[in-house]
Formats: C-alpha cells, structure tokens, sequence
C-alpha cells in the first residue's frame, strides 16, 4: 500500500478552503447534515473528525518509529484519567487553533462556541486523575515512548447539582452523542480470569507448576485515543479497557434455555468498566472495585507482552524495554499478575521472575491519609483471585525472611512491615506489595516524600533507602496557560516570546516586568477581563450578580475534612460579622467562590455543601452587607469549569492541614494564572513559597512538624472556642441556627465536631488565618502592588511544568530516551 507522494506539502499549513473543505465534507459525510439541520453538537463533531485527520498519519508513524528502532517504552498505568476537552487541546498542540477558526469564521461559524459543545471526559475524581492526563501531554511533548493505560468508565464522575442548598448526584452518561476521539479496536482482546481454583503439577525438571483452572472469563476490548504532543509530530497512545463478555459465556449460558437469565449474566460481566468509583480519598473495599483493580491491571500487562513479545523472545530483558508505572495502589495487582505470567506461562524460576518484575515496576504514593490505604481481605482476593493470593503469600514469604535477616528478633518489625495484616480479619497491604515489588517508591511533592521516609513507610525505607524519591508533581501549561488563558498567554508571548510553551523556566523573564507600571496595568486589565467572563458564568449558573470589581477569593477542589473548607467558611461567617457590627466600615469587598464535589455517601463532605450554599442565602441577601460580601458554590466542578475560575483568581485558597495533601495541583494552575495564594506550609505550597519568594505568598497556620507534637501533648479546641470571642461567636451561630432558621439544628454535627474532636486542626489555625486574611485585604488595597506579586507569581512558576516532572521520571525511574519523530509526507487532511 502506497501513499501518494505529497511530500513537497509536507511542512505546508492547510488553507483555509482545505480547512473548510475538510470540515464541510465530515458535516455531509460522516455526520450526513446540512446547514438547515445541523445542530451546535453536529458542528463541533463535523469539527472534531476534521481535526482527528490532521492526528492519524502523525499517530501511525510514532507507532511505527517506535517498533522500528525498538524503543525502551513507558506504561502509566492508572485507575482515573481526568482528560477534560479534547478539541481544544488538540487544535493547540497541532499548532493549527487560529487556522481553523479563521477559517470557520469564513463560514459563519465561530469556533469557540463550538468547543462549549464538548462534553469533559470526566474519568476521574480529582487531583489523581488530572495528574495523569497532565503527563500524557508532557510525555507527548517530550517525544517520550509512552502509553496511558486505564479503563473506559461508560460512566465517568457523577455530574453535580445543586437543589434546595445540597448536592444531588446525577450519572456523567458521556458516550451517549458517541465519542469522536476514541477507536474501538476488536481485535485487541485480552482474556481476564476471575475465581476457578489452582491446581499443581511437577514439570519434566520436577518443579513444582500452577495451573488455574475452572475461572469465569470477561474478555477486555481496547479503545485508543491519540495524545499528540505541542509542537511536534508524535502522537502517543492513551488505552482504555472495556469488558466485554466472553462469546464462550454466552454460548454455555444461552444453551441452557435461560434465555433473560443468560442476558442478566452477561450484563453483570460487562458491569466491570461501568463506573467510576466517586470517593477520592476513601478506599471502599467493593468487590466490583477489586475487579475494577485486576480487570486493567490483567489486560495492560497482557498487552505489554504482547507489544514485547513481537519483537523479542527473551523475558529476562524486559526491565531494559519495558518500565511500568504504578498510579498509587490501584493497579498494584499487576506486580503478581506480571509474576504469575513469568512463573506459570513462561516457566521461569521463582528468583528470575521476581527479579525481573522489581526492575520493571515503580510505584507513586499520593496520599498518606489512612482511609484511603487500600487493603483487601484474604476472604476475598482466596475468592477472586486465588492464584495471585497464593503468589502474594509467596513474595511475603521471602520478604519477611530478608526482614528477619536484616533485622533479626525484632518480631514487632515483621508484624508492621508484613504484607498481610493479621489483626482482626486478614487483609493485604496494597501499598506494602507496592513498595516490596518495585525498585522505585515516589512521594509527589518534597513534604510529602519526606513524610514517607520519616513515618508512613518508615520500616521500608530503613530497609531500602535507595527505593525511595521524590518527584514533585507538575501540570500542563498548554492547557492550563495557553488554553484556559488566551489573554494571559497572549500578554506573556508579546513580551517573553513563546518559549515558555515547552520551556516553562522561561516565565522567570517576567520578573523584570514586575515593576514595569505599563505592563501592570495591562495584567489587571487582562484579570478584570477574565473576572468579568467568570461573573457571567457565576450569574447563569448560580443567579448571584457578582461585581468583577471585588476580590475573587476561590477554593475549588474535592470537598473533604482535611482540605479545610470549613476553616474558610469561618472566615467567612467572622468578616460578615465584622461588616454587620461596623457599618460602613471599609473593608475590602470580596466574593468567595467555592466549588467541588461530595463523594455521595461521605455524609459530613455533603453537609459542608449545604452549609456553604446556607451561608450564602444569608449574606448576598442581606441589605446591611451593601455587596462587601459574596458567597458562591458552583455546581459540577470539572476540567472545563476549572478553566474558567483559574485565569479569574485573585486568591487561592490552599489551606489544608499541614501534613495532609501530598501535593496539590490547583495550587499551581491558581499561581501560574497570576492568584496569590493564601496557604499552609503543606504539600507543594511549600515549594512554590521557595519558587515565588516569602513576601508574595501568605502563609499561615502550624507547620506538619507542630501538627505531630500538638496531636501527641494532646489537643482542645475548645480552648480556642473560649478564648476567642469571634470564633465563638461564627461557631455559636453555625449551631444555633443562624443559616437554617427552618432546621435549627441542621450544622449541628458540624459545630459539635469540632468543639470535640477537630481532627484537622481548624480551631488551632483560625486566629492565624484571620490575620492572614487582614494582610490580604490590605494588599488588595494597592492594585499595582497586588499585580506586581501577582506577576512575580506567574514568573515563579516554572518548576512546576509537568514536563520537568515528566523528565526527572524519564530520567531517574524510567531510563527512558526520546524518540524524535520526523514529519513525513503527508496527505494533508
Ligand atoms: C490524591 C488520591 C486518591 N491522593 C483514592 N490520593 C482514590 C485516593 O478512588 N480512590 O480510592 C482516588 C484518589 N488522590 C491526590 O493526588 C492528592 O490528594 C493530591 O494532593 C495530589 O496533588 C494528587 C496528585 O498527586
Ligand atoms: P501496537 O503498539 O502493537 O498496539 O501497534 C500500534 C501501531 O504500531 C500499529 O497500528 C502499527 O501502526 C504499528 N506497528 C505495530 N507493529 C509494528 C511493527 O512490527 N513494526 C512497525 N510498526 C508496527
């Protein structure tokens, strides 16, 4: 097969009648409309196919290239890819975004509206899943061999809205208008096994083999989504797993007559790649999320030896050709998956396969919080997986032998390091089977790293301490400046030039203009036009009129305990109180934007909700305020609705327990859209304080370090109730009724968690914040002061490019090179 020879086009930007030729041919073709019937949504898919063109001959040559020189590949394995819009993003990594919307604009049309039209993909929960999809585009960019691997969710995370003041879930039905990005592809199945039983025999060498037998079969069917990289020609491979029944099932079950019994059993093996689980943060201990857990962990590894397996014979060279990453414990069943390959496939040798497995995984940890420590019963996984449990007691078994001579008669040490807790119900570490079967155990952000090796994974890393690294997180400027921040971008390009695009340390130029008066004042102007945008959406989505004149004060991100935004809502309650009691004082009007989802069956995250959107019917309507005050919640938090609060900041709320969030990432897109932040000495604020400098950040409250003493001498808050007559008086109103004159006692489980137990701290850290917040309110005061921070904030922000991120993994874990495609001949669109 011969492609034609357009080779003297091949670097030639299409026309604009290519353009509008390519795009009205899909509209007639493929989605058969015309200008009388096409809809919005026909337009953007129309769009959508014209654009997937311009990805195809560039996807199949990186696939191509990367068989043909043999490269060294990465696999980041993960539960939740969070990829948002994919339109945008590819029309900015083609290079080709003014192209198509001049030439739409030719017809009528204008582009940007039809973006809106997309639906986000949303197959993830949070800051997990963004990180993900945040990689694939710096491996793409980077000219990296590397595949994402996850699930295809036909159900992604729920979509939220708000009714009478509280969260009501709906399901995220996002295939239904069909999903131009992905490529169904039939014939890549793999078979995933579940229960049977394990049988053993002797080989010719008398060794002793397993068979599992007797299972219940789901086939895995892949869909492929391109991931093209900024500014040059590779397209990487995002592969996502759907379950498909067996045709054997279905034979054996619809030969028995049970004809409705047959279809039942069929839609309960293709459950497995239904939903997401929605509760980031909280291991649930589902059996359906176990089978979640082995369904991509099964197929990706049968798919990795596929892929290796054409071009070599020899599994003892895998860890030189292959690296796997492991996206927290979620797919750590594919450490014994791997192991039972070797061992019962291909006939290896316990030491040469365990060997070749430690080489080959490395495992990131990003949460120390002990809710969301994943374990499973020995109950179930017998149940389930009886063959890998069998391995599993096997790697424990080796593993505490290395302990006991490591460290003999120390029989505390084995019972904390072991595999398997054996308090109460017997259940597998997750994480303990991480860290054993990788050569690599990464924390995402400095503290956090730290926090593993000085307590979490403590015994471990005492045992091996060359495992342990950190790699602090980063995120895509191409979506998170170039794309969320048209203005911004353009601002900076015209003074920097463009190179910060691939190289974010390029942003550091901007410090020189801090003090230019000209530049500040077109950054403000820049920051009212994105607020403006913001309070158009704020009115339509919530029907409070917001002025684009008050400080924008946004915390956006999961509803959880630890990230505090209760601390915040007692801000809140104390500066109304504040307003109320001296009129027409001049304090400085703020609107306090808060958006975020409540895992569904996490009762306190929901009535957190209920107490914000409470709070707000109080003070946007209460005339004595005079507008000095907003309270917003904005329904259905998503990669689409973040890029619109992002570029309209001016504060960002980071203020978690210190010691809690690993790393954070809204952090980052808040400060590289030039918000300040007000934040803990927690995570990845830490470093961006030693990026932007002490004096343009506020931070406040206890550090981990005081976090641990105070939590051991043994912590009260109800001294800080007593003794500080405002925080009384915002927690006494919570309790008493003052936001739910229908329902007194509504925030009660609120207020009494706190004054008894408060585990995260807020008592102790609501006088310092308050002063923080003082200092806040008095910068704001001096706008071009604010704007020179805000600009040094921007410039700050260039470690936190997820492409250095991606290159410490390449460089550090992966020994992974980049493998430059060449633009070819090419058929143009
Ligand atoms: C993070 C999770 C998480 N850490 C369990 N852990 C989940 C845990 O469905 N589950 O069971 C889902 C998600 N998510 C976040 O990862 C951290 O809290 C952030 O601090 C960090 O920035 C982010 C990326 O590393
Ligand atoms: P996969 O990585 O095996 O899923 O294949 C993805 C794409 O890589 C295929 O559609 C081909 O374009 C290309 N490809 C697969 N096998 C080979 C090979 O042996 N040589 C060159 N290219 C290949």
């Amino acid at each position: 097969m011969n492609a034609p020879d357009n080779s003297t086009q091949a670097d030639a930007k299409p026309t604009p009648s290519d353009l509008q030729r390519s795009f009205l041919r899909h509209l007639k073709h493929t989605i058969v409309k015309d200008k009388y019937s096409a809809t919005p949504a026909d337009l953007y898919l129309a769009l959508a196919y014209a654009v997937r063109d311009m990805l195809a001959e560039r996807w199949l040559e990186t696939q191509q290239a990367y068989y043909r020189n043999n490269a060294k590949r990465v696999y980041y394995i993960s539960m939740e890819f969070l990829m948002g819009r994919t339109l945008g993003n590819s029309l900015i990594n083609l290079g080709i975004m003014e192209e198509w919307e001049g030439a739409l604009k030719q017809l009528g049309i204008d582009a940007t509206d039809l973006q809106e039209s997309e639906w986000d993909a949303g197959l993830g929960n949070g800051g997990l899943g963004r990180l993900a999809a945040c990689f694939l585009d710096s491996l793409a960019t980077m000219s990296l061999p590397a595949y994402g691997y996850g699930i295809r969710f036909e159900y992604g995370m729920f979509f939220q809205k708000i009714v009478d003041g509280g969260q009501y879930e709906t399901p995220d039905n996002w295939l239904r208008y069909g999903n131009p990005w992905e490529f169904g592809r039939q014939e890549h199945l793999h078979k995933i096994r579940y229960h049977g039983r394990v049988t053993e025999y002797r080989d010719e060498e008398g060794m002793q083999r397993h068979d599992w037998v007797d299972t219940h079969d789901v086939m895995a069917m892949a869909y492929d989504v391109p991931v093209p990289g900024y500014g040059n020609e590779t397209v990487n491979t995002l592969r996502l797993w759907s379950a498909k029944s067996t045709r054997d099932f279905e034979l054996s079950f619809f030969n028995q007559g049970n004809y409705i019994g047959a279809v039942e059993s069929k839609m309960r093996t293709e459950n497995i790649s239904k939903v997401l689980y929605p509760a980031d943060h909280m291991a649930e201990g589902k059996e359906l999320r176990l089978r979640q857990e082995y369904f991509l962990s099964s197929a990706t590894v049968q798919d990795i030896f596929y892929r290796f397996s054409k071009k070599h014979g020899d599994v003892s060279i895998l860890p030189t050709k292959v690296a796997i990453q492991l996206n927290d414990t979620h797919p750590t069943l594919a450490i014994p998956e791997l192991v039972r390959i070797l061992l019962d496939e291909k006939l290896l040798a316990w030491d040469d396969a365990w060997k070749i497995s430690v080489e080959t995984f490395a495992y990131t940890n990003h949460t120390v919080l002990p809710e969301a420590l994943e374990t499973w019963p020995v109950r179930i996984l017998e149940n389930i997986l009886p063959r890998h449990l069998q391995i599993i007691y096997q790697i424990n078994d080796h593993f505490l032998r290395e302990v006991a001579s490591r460290f003999p008669d120390d029989m505390e040490r084995l019972r904390r390091m072991s595999i398997v807790a054996e308090e109460g119900e017997k259940h597998i570490r997750m994480a303990h089977l991480a860290i054993v079967g990788s050569h690599s155990v990464n924390g995402v952000s400095a503290l956090h790293s730290q926090i593993l090796k000085d307590d979490l994974f403590h015994d471990f890393y005492e045992m091996w301490p060359e495992r342990f690294n950190n790699k602090t997180n980063g995120i895509t400027q191409r979506r998170w400046l170039k794309h969320a921040n048209r203005w911004l971008a353009d601002l900076v390009s015209s003074r920097i030039g463009h190179g910060w695009i691939t190289d974010l340390g390029e942003l550091a130029r901007l410090r020189e203009l801090a003090d230019d008066r000209e530049f500040q004042q077109q950054w403000i102007e820049v920051k009212q036009a994105n607020k403006r945008h913001l309070a158009d959406l704020i009115l339509r989505d919530t029907g409070v009129r917001v002025s684009a004149d008050s400080l924008f004060d946004c915390q956006t991100k999961r509803i959880h305990e630890y990230k505090r935004q209760l601390l915040n809502v007692l801000h809140v309650i104390t500066r109304y109180n504040r307003i109320k009691a001296t009129p027409g004082c001049a304090i400085t009007p703020r609107t306090v934007i808060f958006s975020g989802k409540a895992a569904p069956s996490y009762f306190m995250a929901k009535l957190i909700i209920q107490l914000i959107t409470a709070v707000g019917a109080v003070v946007n309507n209460d005339p004595a305020i005079h507008g000095l005050l907003k309270v917003v919640f904005m329904p259905n938090y998503n990669v689409s609705l973040a890029e619109c609060i992002f570029p309209a900041a001016d504060l960002s709320e980071q203020i978690s327990t210190a010691g809690t969030e690993a790393s954070g990432t809204g952090n980052m897109k808040y400060a590289l859209n030039g918000a300040l932040t007000i934040g803990t000495l927690d995570g990845a604020n830490i470093e961006i304080m030693e990026e932007v400098g002490r004096d343009n950040i506020f931070i406040f409250g206890l550090t981990s370090k005081q976090v641990t003493h105070l939590k051991r001498a043994g912590y009260h808050p109800r001294d800080h109730y007593l003794s500080d007559p405002e925080l009384k008086q915002a927690l006494d109103m919570i309790a008493g009724g003052t936001f739910s004159p229908d329902d007194p006692d509504r925030f009660r489980p609120i207020s009494d968690n706190l004054l008894a137990n408060d585990h995260y701290l807020l008592l102790a850290d609501y006088a310092s914040y308050i002063t923080s917040q003082e200092q806040v309110d008095r910068l704001y005061q001096e706008p071009y002061e604010w704007a020179r921070r805000s600009i040094l904030n921007t410039a700050g922000m260039g470690k936190f490019s997820s492409d250095r991120t991606i290159a410490e993994y390449a460089r550090e874990i992966w020994n992974i090179q980049p493998e430059i495609i060449r633009p070819t001949r090419r058929f143009n669109i």
